[in-house]
């Protein structure tokens, strides 16, 4: 029997679930979700292995109009993709009409010739009529390869979708160890589960200001406990004082919740220390993006 694998990018405008049909596949959490828009700021992979095929998913950032260099960058690094993979997951949302953003991102996926199938998301929030004639309209606008809808939620005919993905996939390589998930090394996943936290619990401009940097991050013999320190970053005095809290309650609640995430990645019981920053204005300073682990070299 031959071994077969290839890559599939997955693409799409902010919060139709990219990320969370990525963790479905993987069976646990890689890539972090919540419902502000422009969560995922880095391509991530999801290594999906058989002992007959490997598939790459790459995770990417939702596409936008930027308004900042770290915007400019999440949507540069989506778009580098498309020189990447073998096929492309076009993801939108069953209960949200296509709108302007769709467009601009169907222009490039023409202009791209990859196959790209459409993945019609969140088919458990419509009525079947309404489904319907999102697939019908979408059908118009370019010629997809298989027009698949799931609920990444729920996980309703994500399997089809992989049994879909596996019939088209060549015969090819073996490209990463069957046991490696994911191309990030722990310490972005440590810090991407600590971003996550300030996202659940903090409203309006301040998911989008934060960043955070992992200063270190060692066993320490005498608990047993891996320990970690972190730096979250944000734009504004104010802003350092909301994710702090109340006599240090906010970033309690975070440091908590986040290490609850962290021991399930490590496998290992930590201790999570974190502070807080004022870097102003870091997403439109290059220098800082680069620092907080958006690079350019990374597309
Ligand atoms: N009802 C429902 N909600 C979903 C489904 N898939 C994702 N969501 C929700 O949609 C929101 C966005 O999900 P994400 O996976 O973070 O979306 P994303 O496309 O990765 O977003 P960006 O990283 O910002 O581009 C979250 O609140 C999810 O729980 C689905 O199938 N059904
Ligand atoms: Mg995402």
């Amino acid at each position: 029997m031959t071994f077969k694998s290839g890559f599939v990018a997955i693409l799409g405008r902010p919060n139709v679930g990219k990320s969370t049909f990525l963790n479905h596949v993987m069976g646990q959490k890689i890539a972090i979700m919540s419902d502000k828009a422009q969560t995922t700021r880095n391509k991530i992979m999801g290594i999906y292995t058989t002992d007959k095929e490997q598939i790459v998913f790459i995770d990417t950032p939702g596409i936008h109009k930027p308004k900042t260099a770290l915007g400019d960058f999440m949507v540069e690094s989506a778009y580098s993709t498309l020189r990447e993979v073998d096929t492309v997951l076009f993801m939108v949302p069953a209960d949200e009409p296509r709108g302007k953003g769709d467009d601009m991102i169907i222009e490039r996926l023409k202009a791209a010739k990859v196959p790209v199938i459409l993945v019609v998301n969140k088919i458990d929030k419509v009525h079947p009529d309404q489904l319907l004639a999102q697939i019908d309209d979408f059908r118009n606008q370019m010629d997809f390869k298989e027009i698949v809808p799931i609920s990444a939620l729920q996980g309703n005919n994500v399997s089809r979708l992989i049994d879909i993905l596996s019939e088209n996939l060549e015969e090819g390589f073996q490209y990463f160890p069957s046991d490696q998930i994911t191309d990030h090394p722990e310490r972005f996943l440590v810090s991407e589960m600590i971003r996550e936290k300030v996202l659940h619990l903090t409203r309006e401009e301040i998911p989008h200001s934060v960043a955070v940097v992992v200063d270190s991050m060692k066993r320490d013999e005498e608990t047993d406990k891996v320990h970690i320190r972190a730096t979250i970053m944000v734009e504004r005095d104010s802003q350092k004082g909301i994710i702090i809290g109340k006599g240090g309650a906010m970033l309690k609640k975070i440091g908590t919740m986040a290490r609850r995430d962290i021991e399930l990645i490590l496998g290992d019981k930590v201790f999570l220390e974190t502070w807080v920053k004022v870097k102003k204005n870091w997403r439109d300073k290059k220098l800082d993006l680069a620092d907080f682990g958006y690079n350019e070299k990374e597309y």
